[in-house]
């Protein structure tokens, strides 16, 4: 019963301030009845995030530093995975030894979690999966809070078709070049899904070179260099993140390729970053597909309903929306990452 009574004077005396944050009167901490075993006062959060690939990740990564503050009741152990999947299930282990209140994990890939999650299960430590996915039976974990990758592949070629056809171009041949994220990373394999399921809607076109380039700009450049080797006409490149578009700007500029508004080449890409927002207004990115970072509020959320013992939906998507060198402008300015 004490619980519920200070849960019930936490929610009285938090309200939420501007995008979310969450502001607790001095003289009232989140405490809680029956505590963790260590840090009476708050709620033990570990967050095994995939590392820092990309903007995207730094701007997600500084969303969960901070939404689960001291401020609003919690004790957040921060991880880096480091891009290795070996060193987020090694914490994951960790967090359950030290037998934390809750885990939220962002797995790098799908695969190889199943064993760790019925662990989290077994010694009953609620898992919220962000962002990526895993694939695994779902009574493992709570729910995932996240993007509808495959939408976002479907959009981003509903936005080729609707530009095409206002140039003209609706029964062009094409040839496209994509590059995709980290194989096995369910962003990478949504968005790959997405956008084939829509290209071969038009026979006229052909996906020329289909490389990965991990999500980040390094491996974007050194790619988009190998596949200007090979192919010296194509007329549109998708990348599934903005980070590794940026590379292979560089790697075009340095093979005089031109590209964006007025090139030869139409320039699309997923995130919409600031930096993509800069270069949709410069006209050399022409779309960019967001996926919204902005996701510890809902992690945040579900774990308050499940302290106050409410039911939790399995999925809570993320709203997104679709900009171009069109609209950049006018959205620039209220742009959160
Ligand atoms: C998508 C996220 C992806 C981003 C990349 O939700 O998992 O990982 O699109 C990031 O920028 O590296």
């Amino acid at each position: 019963m004490k619980r519920y009574l200070l849960l019930f004077l936490f929610f009285c005396s938090v309200f939420l301030t501007g995008c979310g944050e969450v502001m607790v009167s001095e003289n009232l901490t989140l405490t809680r009845a029956n505590a963790p075993k260590y840090n009476e006062q708050y709620i033990t959060v570990g967050f095994i995030q995939t590392g820092k690939e990309s903007d995207w990740r730094d701007a997600n990564t500084n969303d969960f530093l901070n939404t689960f503050t001291k401020e609003s009741g919690f004790n957040l152990i921060y991880i880096d995975g480091n891009s290795d999947s070996d060193r987020q299930r090694k914490a994951m282990n960790d967090l359950i030894r030290q037998k934390v209140d809750y885990i939220i994990l962002d797995p790098i890939v799908e695969d190889g979690w199943e064993e760790t999650l019925e662990r989290a299960k077994e010694n009953h430590i609620p898992v919220i999966i962000s962002d990526r996915q895993v694939k695994a039976d779902p009574s493992l974990y709570t729910c995932w809070v996240g993007s509808d990758f495959y939408s976002e592949g479907i959009n981003a070629v509903i936005w080729l078709e609707e530009y095409l056809e206002q140039a003209g171009r609706k029964d062009d041949p094409l040839k496209i070049v994509i590059l995709e994220g980290t194989k096995g990373a369910s962003a990478a394999i949504g968005r790959t899904m997405g956008l084939q399921k829509k290209i071969q809607e038009h026979p006229n076109w052909q996906v020329v070179a289909q490389e990965c380039g991990n999500f980040t700009q390094g491996e974007g450049k050194t790619v988009m260099e190998k596949i200007l080797a090979e192919h010296d006409d194509f007329d549109v490149l998708i990348s599934e993140n903005d980070n590794m578009m940026f590379g292979a700007m560089l790697a075009m500029d340095q093979n005089e390729v031109s590209y964006g508004v007025g090139g030869k080449v139409i320039t699309i890409s997923f995130d919409a970053l600031h930096e993509a927002f800069e270069k949709m207004i410069e006209g050399d990115l022409m779309a960019s597909i967001e996926c919204n970072p902005l996701i510890a509020s809902a992690a945040r959320k579900v774990i308050q309903q499940l302290e106050m013992r409410e039911p939790v939906d399995e999925i809570h998507y993320i709203e997104e929306s679709v900009f171009s060198y069109e609209n950049a402008a006018e959205y620039m300015e209220e742009r959160k990452y």
